[in-house]
């Protein structure tokens, strides 16, 4: 055998050691955009995403409605694979369809409708964000929008007029709105979006933020509606059985990008779709690969054509694959380790292949840990499945509610390939478990917390970009009495007293 020197870290062993905090280090200026896919020196990621977050290929997190949420929020979803063909393409399309900017309506409604009205509309089309116009047609000038989310503020009055919901852009101010104005001027430029709707759900108003040069579009509604018609981006799980079935149907659908699906990825199957899928779409289909755990494991995948790479065995916390198989490596090493192969592979051929850190992610810094430590993006299964947007029942136990989470592994996700080696039923065994997660309500509130969290981090470090991040932080092993001292310690906490 081959003993490595180093020893299995895992995240919590790790602390980041604050860098000079320069007065532009705020958390309005740091950007957590990033690369998707592999690129060439001097060129862009053909996908970037506005947030390092994407979801777990799980039939208890990826789902459909979680995948528009999380489109919205910048990040992306990859839908599971581990069901029919047929269905997994139904849920990419429905994402496809979804409308992330808006139209204007082509009905009557006008300023002197109710937002009752408004969503008798809503539900009629298949448009999720209507337009109004002061005319009521769509070469009338644009008043506002109203989206289908966003309506619930009307619930509450739904006699209001829709005129009263307006308030020009010269009225609004910041602090009385979820969200100050630069950043929804952001949002508009980022996402092309002419107009943006902003709750205030204290007064139960809708305000509505216009882009400055909205009024030079305004006899052009149909140029408007195509600028912003922008569709929501998803990704698709795949195996390395069916692939030449299903991956002709994702693309069909629309898929942005696919992930083959495995808790070990460092195999011939793996290589073989790959060349398949390279062979059959060259780069018009992009696909990523894994999981591994050490440099061997990502070069074969690269070499193979991966357009990223997937890291991490047996740190989900859903998954039993350690206890049950022996296999696995600590995240923070395997990270650290692939995050080396992943740089010199860069520096020798001049192509930058991101890498994905996939799985045991606890607290909110360890995400920021992750990024400091090599990853170009996150995958997370836990921390999506608490939120409304998962597939999964809510649940009530005790004075608690919860949301079911199961692993892929598990019984319950049944016979689905990517843990079947193949064999007879008897000598299955599983690899994950059924659990329940707390409910923690929308995924929007949620990632406000966390990304808040994750730009203050990075500010304390001293950065203002993912790439800066990788660059500059100073991690630092902590021993297990320091961890102790890291909570909070010798008080009597008042909840407990
Ligand atoms: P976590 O975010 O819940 O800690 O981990 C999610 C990750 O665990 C998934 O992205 C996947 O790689 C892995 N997973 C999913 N199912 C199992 C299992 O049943 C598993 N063992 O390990």
């Amino acid at each position: 055998a081959i003993y490595l020197n180093d020893v299995s870290r895992t995240f919590g062993e790790y602390l980041l050691i604050p860098g000079l905090t320069t007065k532009q280090c705020v958390p309005s200026n740091v950007s957590l955009r990033t690369p998707l896919v592999k690129f060439a020196k001097g060129e862009k990621s053909a996908i970037e995403l506005n947030i390092p977050l994407v979801s777990a290929i799980m039939q208890s997190v990826s789902g459909p409605e979680l995948a528009i949420e999380l489109a919205r929020n910048g990040g992306l979803s990859f839908i599971f694979g581990s069901q029919p063909i047929v269905s997994q393409a139904e849920m990419v399309r429905k994402v496809k369809k979804f409308k992330a900017g808006f139209v204007v309506s082509d009905s009557n409604l006008t300023p002197e409708n109710t937002l009752a009205d408004i969503l008798s509309l809503i539900q009629k089309t298949e448009h999720s964000t209507i337009g109004i116009t002061d005319d009521g047609t769509p070469n009338g000038k644009l008043l506002g929008m109203v989206t289908s989310r966003d309506y619930r503020v009307g619930v509450d009055s739904p006699d209001k007029k829709v005129k009263d919901l307006m308030t020009p852009f010269s009225k609004l101010t910041v602090g009385n709105l979820g969200i100050s104005l630069s950043d929804a001027n952001q949002i508009i430029w980022d996402h092309k979006l002419n107009t943006l709707p902003i709750i205030d759900k204290d007064q139960n108003l809708c305000y509505f933020v216009f882009r400055k040069d909205y009024d030079s579009h305004k006899n052009n509604p149909h140029e408007l509606s195509d600028n912003s018609d922008k569709k929501l981006l998803v990704g698709a799980g795949i195996n390395t059985r069916d692939y030449k079935e299903r991956v002709p149907a994702l693309v069909e659908a629309g898929v942005d990008v696919l992930c083959i699906d495995s808790s070990d990825g460092y195999s011939e199957w793996q290589y073989e779709t790959l060349r398949w899928i390279k062979e059959t779409y060259g780069n018009q289909v992009l696909v990523g690969a894994g999981n591994v755990v050490d440099q061997e494991g990502f070069q074969y995948l690269v070499d193979a054509g991966a357009d990223f790479v997937k890291v991490g065995i047996g740190g989900g916390s859903i998954c039993i694959t350690r206890e049950q198989k022996g296999i696995g490596r600590g995240q923070a090493t395997a990270l650290i380790d692939v995050a080396k192969a992943r740089d010199a592979h860069y520096a020798k051929t001049g192509m930058y292949v991101p890498i994905c850190s996939d799985g045991g992610l606890v607290h909110d810094y360890h995400m920021v840990l992750a990024l400091a430590m090599g990853a170009d993006f996150l995958m997370m299964g836990r921390y999506f499945a608490r939120f409304d947007e998962s597939p999964t029942k809510k649940l009530r136990i005790g004075n608690n509610y919860v949301k079911e989470y199961w692993g892929e592994g598990s019984n319950r996700a049944q016979n689905w390939q990517r843990y079947d080696m193949g064999g007879s039923e008897s000598l299955k065994f599983e690899e994950g478990v059924d659990s329940y997660v707390p409910y923690a309500g929308k995924m929007k509130d949620n990632l406000k917390l966390t990304l808040g969290k994750v730009k203050a981090t990075m500010c304390s470090c001293g950065t203002l970009s993912i790439e800066e991040l990788q660059k500059k932080a100073k991690i630092t092993m902590v021993s297990s009495t320091s961890i102790v001292e890291g909570g909070a310690h010798d008080v009597i906490l008042k909840e407990q007293s």
